[in-house]
């Protein structure tokens, strides 16, 4: 495999517009590009990363509000590619801390020694793909132009954030935040009136610690969510040590898991409907005393039957009114929507928060935000004013970074066109027409619905595994089948709509960004994902289209 600036190549740094040639350029250096420019060297390609951040790290870059800590326990959200990485890696708390995950990036940054080869601060804007040399264009922000056989978009799900078009936004003369691309500097609201818009997992781990240093919170609520209690504590050293020892068999147990974790508490394999009150009660309060995602696993159907479903959302209501003083303020807390449709949130001492005199829960559910105002917001009719507002408003998930670039496959296609009735993909892979790029956990992957870090693995290996066979053949290009790319899109639905995840306004629909196509981007199930995806392989790459 060529180490070595293909046709085109410059050695010249003097002219940051010509192009250099690698043989992979990769976007974005969170987990997915990170790992996946550690395949590429394994590989003996050339490769470049290209990250709009000054760090390595993706979301757990961006997202630094109070509060921010991975729902996934942390003996699972972890690479497993290296064992003397995860058997030498020590996590601190049950749920780890964003600084902590930040720290575990740039470790394994330098531990593999990545940095060289990613440019920090650089943007891409535009991909473009030519058929008769069969190579991506990408040229960045900065101007830099370079050139790849392979295009891997690692550029997260949860990266482009949601700012509504409020009216008057702008004309706030205090601070503003947005919790997805919080300062790098400490921010103190002590002592200050403060707005919270927004009532999603970024907010639920925010509001607590924002009200322990605010003089008085207000928070928007549209949407009540569900949310579970945390129960975080110090990592368990025997817990650790435990896991520690079976590593390896660990990581298979969970990746037979529905979502790719859990296989220490697996979803109880019982109908609600079969349980006594008792057992349910029981089964219930186990999981909520556990704390956590596992939640929604106390039966096998509450995700299936709305009448099930109910069980598990009569229990939270009533956890909910049992720690809300106020009768009126729990009612409000009490989600109305199907339980886990959008995604459960894990808190500590959130619903607690609101026992506070000094904090105020405004429903927005009928007439939204009216205004943001110099002095604060309009909202249910009255005027607030703060000192700063926290946008609490979430991500234009799974596409927006993508359609924000201009990628541009064969015959000029534009992915903006190829998605205009919302994301089309084979397997999450790939796009018919745009040969040879690839998405990381892209839309019709279990992805989101999975622990990421697991997905992105898989799919780093399926992308590495699909190069080298591609360079072994002597192919220059792969490129997803139309019909198959229809079949796959048909089956990522047809599973949703099996099931009650479609019935809400998650930003799994794309239902919370103004204009945007209603369409259940990920798939459901990790493991006969996995088992298609080695079908595929096994049957030539079957639903691909490979070049001579
Ligand atoms: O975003 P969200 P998030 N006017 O979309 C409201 C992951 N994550 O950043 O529900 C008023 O969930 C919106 O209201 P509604 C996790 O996967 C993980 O909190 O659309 N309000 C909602 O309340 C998570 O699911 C972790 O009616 C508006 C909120 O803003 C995902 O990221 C931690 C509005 C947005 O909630 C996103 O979470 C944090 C408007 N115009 C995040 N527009 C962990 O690992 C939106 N809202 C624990």
């Amino acid at each position: 495999m060529s180490a070595q600036p293909g046709p085109g190549a410059t050695l010249s740094s003097s002219d940051p517009t010509a192009a250099e040639a690698f043989d992979m350029v990769i976007v974005g250096a969170g987990f997915a590009g990170l790992y996946m420019l550690h395949k590429a060297r394994q590989l003996g390609l050339r490769a470049r990363v290209f990250e709009a951040g000054d760090g390595v790290g993706g979301t757990w870059y961006w997202n630094r509000y109070p509060g921010a800590r991975c729902d996934i326990e942390s003996m699972e959200y972890s690479y497993q590619f290296s064992d003397e990485l995860q058997q030498q890696w020590h996590w601190t708390e049950r749920f780890a801390p964003q600084p902590e995950i930040l720290k575990y990036a740039n470790h394994v940054a330098d531990r593999f020694d990545l940095r060289r080869d990613i440019r920090f601060g650089t943007r891409v804007v535009a991909a473009s793909y030519d058929e008769s040399a069969a190579r991506w264009t990408v040229r960045t922000e900065r101007g830099e132009v370079a050139t790849g056989q392979f295009v891997i978009m690692a550029t997260g799900c949860l990266s482009s954030t949601n700012m509504p078009p409020f009216q008057g936004l702008g004309s706030f003369k205090g601070a503003t935040y947005h919790t997805g691309e919080w300062p790098h500097e400490p921010v103190d609201f002590t002592g200050q009136r403060v707005g919270v818009i927004g009532t999603g997992s970024s907010a639920i781990q925010s509001i607590p610690i924002i009200a322990q240093q605010a003089k008085s919170l207000v928070v928007f609520q549209r949407t009540a969510n569900y949310s579970v209690p945390a129960h975080n504590a110090a990592l368990d050293p025997a817990y650790e040590t435990r896991i520690k020892a079976e590593y390896a068999a660990f990581r298979a147990r969970n990746s037979l898991m529905p979502a790719g974790f859990g296989s220490n508490y697996p979803r109880n394999e019982v109908s609600v409907f079969s349980a006594t009150p008792e057992e349910r009660r029981q089964a219930f309060d186990a999981r909520w005393q556990r704390g956590g995602l596992g939640f929604n696993g106390a039966f096998n159907d509450l995700m299936i039957d709305k009448a099930a479903n109910e069980f598990a959302v009569q229990y939270v209501h009533e956890r909910i009114r049992e720690v809300v003083k106020d009768p009126a303020v729990a009612a409000l807390l009490s989600p109305k929507q199907v339980l886990g449709c959008k995604r459960i949130c894990v808190d500590t001492g959130y619903y607690e928060t609101f026992n506070q005199p000094h904090v105020k829960l405004v429903d927005i559910s009928q007439g939204g935000i009216e205004a943001i105002t110099p002095a604060g917001v309009d909202a249910a009719g009255q005027s607030f004013e703060f000192d700063s507002i926290v946008f609490a408003t979430g991500f234009d998930a799974m596409t927006g970074t993508l359609m924000k670039m201009d990628i541009r496959g064969r015959n000029g296609l534009t992915l903006r066109e190829a998605w205009s009735a919302g994301p089309r993909t084979y397997l999450g892979l790939n796009v018919a027409g745009f040969p040879n790029l690839f998405t990381i956990s892209g839309p019709g992957s279990p992805s989101v619905l999975t622990n990421m870090i697991v997905s992105i693995e898989q799919h780093v290996n399926w992308i590495a595994d699909c190069v080298a066979w591609l360079r072994a053949q002597g192919r220059r290009s792969i490129e997803a089948r139309p019909q198959a790319q229809d079949e796959w899109v048909g089956h990522v639905n047809g599973v949703a709509n099996g099931t009650l995840y479609p019935t809400c306004n998650s930003w799994y629909l794309g239902a919370n960004v103004p204009g945007k196509t209603r369409v259940f981007m990920p798939l459901l199930g990790f493991p006969p994902y996995v088992e298609r995806c080695n079908e595929v392989v096994a049957k030539g790459y079957e639903g691909f289209a490979v070049g001579a």
